[in-house]
């Protein structure tokens, strides 16, 4: 089951719907008492509270906005959790490239806070090139809602949009490499999590387009993940309350070659399998 959030005009009240493959979504409950993304997240068995809920209005998608899947809920961000990451910070970091050699094979792993929910880019909308960055990629990862006791409820796209010279030049910059207008969007759609995610067969796949042509394209699957996705959210959790639930990015795997940067008017497409996919135009701040 996927689910997503959509407004059916500017002023409305963001809905929940299950989505359909007809190109249709039917609203979770009754209009004007529907079912919130938090109240899902409390939940304990989403699924069976999505089916017995999924009995309201259905929409065309072409009639309606769809939205990012959070609601109040921050986003937060693993890094370092694929080997490919690891290479690519160590050879952007001189100073640091220690720091992120010991991360990768540390119990604790690395997290940071990415964004508010009001500040994520949706489907369709653009990510930004920071103006003082020379050097930004799009870090295509998996992105976990969790419920506020920690489980996983399900899975989304997200670009953790990084600017690799602002990170690499001194590790304490790393809240303004990855925190800035414009740098974390997260696809509509939300696989309901229904048991163990097949990590080999949940290929993510990242297409960088530049004047119609394909400037980058690359492929991993999530059995490349070093730690495992409850590993992740037990950190995240561990001395963290989240009243709400939260977003958490799981890494990165795919890190396009050392000397490409955005620009503007590029198009990124980030594709996970069985989960959905998101594009963003790129405009320079
Ligand atoms: O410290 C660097 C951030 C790592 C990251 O965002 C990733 O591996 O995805
Ligand atoms: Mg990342």
């Amino acid at each position: 089951m996927h689910l997503a959030r959509f407004s059916l005009a500017a002023a409305a009240a963001p809905l929940v719907g299950l989505l359909e493959e007809e190109g249709r979504i039917v609203a979770l409950g009754d209009a004007g008492d529907g079912l919130t993304l938090s109240a899902l997240l409390h939940a304990d068995d989403p699924a069976d509270r999505v089916r017995r809920c999924a009995r309201g209005e259905s929409f065309r998608l072409d009639d309606v906005r769809l939205l990012p899947p959070v609601e109040r809920q921050e986003v937060w961000a693993a890094g370092v959790t694929y080997k490919r990451s690891q290479v690519a910070r160590m050879s952007e970091s001189e100073a640091a490239a220690d720091h992120y050699d010991r991360v990768y094979t540390a119990d604790r792993p690395e997290l940071f806070f990415k964004s508010t929910p009001e500040r994520v880019v949706a489907d369709g909308e653009p990510i930004r090139v920071r103006s003082d960055s020379r050097w930004t990629v799009p870090e295509p990862e998996l992105t976990l809602l969790v419920a506020p006791d920690g489980r996983i409820v399900g899975y989304a796209v997200g670009d953790d949009v990084s600017a690799r010279d602002i990170e690499g030049e001194n590790p304490l910059y790393l809240p303004q490499a990855k925190t800035y207008d414009g740098s974390c969007a997260l696809g509509s759609s939300v696989l309901l999590a229904d048991g163990p995610l097949d990590l080999a067969a949940t290929t993510i796949t990242l297409t960088i387009e530049r004047d119609g042509a394909t400037a980058y394209e690359d492929s991993t699957d999530l059995s490349q993940m070093k730690r495992s996705l409850e590993e992740l959210v037990g950190w995240l959790t561990k001395e963290y309350s989240i009243p709400d639930g939260a977003a958490l990015m799981t890494g990165t795997g795919l890190v396009p070659p050392d000397q490409f940067t955005l620009e503007e008017g590029d198009a990124v497409t980030i594709a996970i399998a069985g989960v959905g996919t998101l594009r963003n135009p790129v405009v320079q701040g």
